[in-house]
């Protein structure tokens, strides 16, 4: 672990604080919002609030851990001697990565068959994107040099199901969002686009060694803190944006339900 002064200490030790507080007002709010929408999307929420509920955990942990392995020497913060456990965050994305796609593809209320087959491949090859990556993470610092190291193999096998997703998302995803109705279409697009700008940080994160990111104080604060950004974006903003396709098409229930009822009466 490098040292720190005290502002970069405080920065990281304040953005896995305010990570907490994220997780945890989206959690409640998940669940409260879950009577807003149609009995048939309640269940994304349901599983956007697992999410948070378990981000909101590991965050805690991982806060705690940040706490450990510091200790304050004159006016800088040293490593303490007990490691720093980044696991948690490899452990947490293995659960939550594979729910994210879940909640996307339950809420876009596609028939059974086609749900189930998407739901088993996004989520399959979200668990391998994370497991993949997860040997290459751990190792030393001094190892994680050259893109052709056993560092930069483990994120290049990790990229292959990330680009499965991508082209999931786009191609055949693409091609159910037509039958949506418009503005639920629109919200689609969104949130695509924020999976794809809030995803794209962790590998690039992770290729920090290759693009002279290095290991020192400034690298570290970069990664600790654009990952709390990442995962407050990737899983209370998606959350939100969730919710809000599933009001989108519970609107469009409704009003093609007010439809049938003008034709019953007028006929
Ligand atoms: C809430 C947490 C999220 C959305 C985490 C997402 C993580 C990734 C998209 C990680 C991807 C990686 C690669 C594509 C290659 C290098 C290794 C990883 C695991 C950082």
């Amino acid at each position: 672990m490098p040292e720190l002064t005290i502002s970069q200490y405080s920065l990281v030790y304040n953005m896995f604080s305010l990570t907490i507080a994220c997780m945890w007002a989206s959690f409640a709010f998940f669940v409260l919002a879950k009577n807003q929408v149609a009995p048939r999307f309640r269940i994304s929420l349901i599983v956007s609030a697992l999410v948070v509920g378990i981000a909101g955990y590991h965050y805690l942990r991982i806060f705690q851990s940040w706490g450990e392995a510091y200790q304050l020497v004159g006016d800088a913060y040293v490593a303490s001697g007990v490691p720093f456990n980044d696991a948690y965050r490899y452990v947490d994305w293995l659960l939550t990565v594979p729910l994210l796609m879940v909640e996307l593809v339950l809420v876009m209320g596609l028939v059974k068959s086609v749900q189930n087959s998407l739901i088993a491949r996004l989520s399959i090859a979200a668990f391998l994107m994370i497991a993949l990556g997860y040997p290459g993470e751990v190792l030393p610092a001094e190892a994680k040099t050259g893109m052709f190291s056993a560092y930069g193999m483990w994120g290049f096998l990790s990229t292959i199901p990330f680009v499965y997703i991508l082209y999931v998302l786009w191609v055949e995803l693409g091609k159910t969002m037509d039958k949506q109705p418009p503005k639920v279409r629109m919200l689609l697009r969104n949130i695509r686009l924020l999976t794809l700008a809030t995803w794209g940080f962790y590998p690039i994160a992770y290729m920090g060694p290759f693009i002279g990111l290095g290991s020192g104080a400034g690298a570290e604060v970069f990664v600790q803190v654009g990952y709390t950004i990442a995962d407050i974006a990737a899983k209370c903003g998606y959350g939100i944006m969730i919710y809000n396709i599933a009001r989108a098409k519970t609107e469009a229930l409704e009003e093609s339900t007010a439809v049938e009822e003008r034709e019953l009466v007028n006929a």
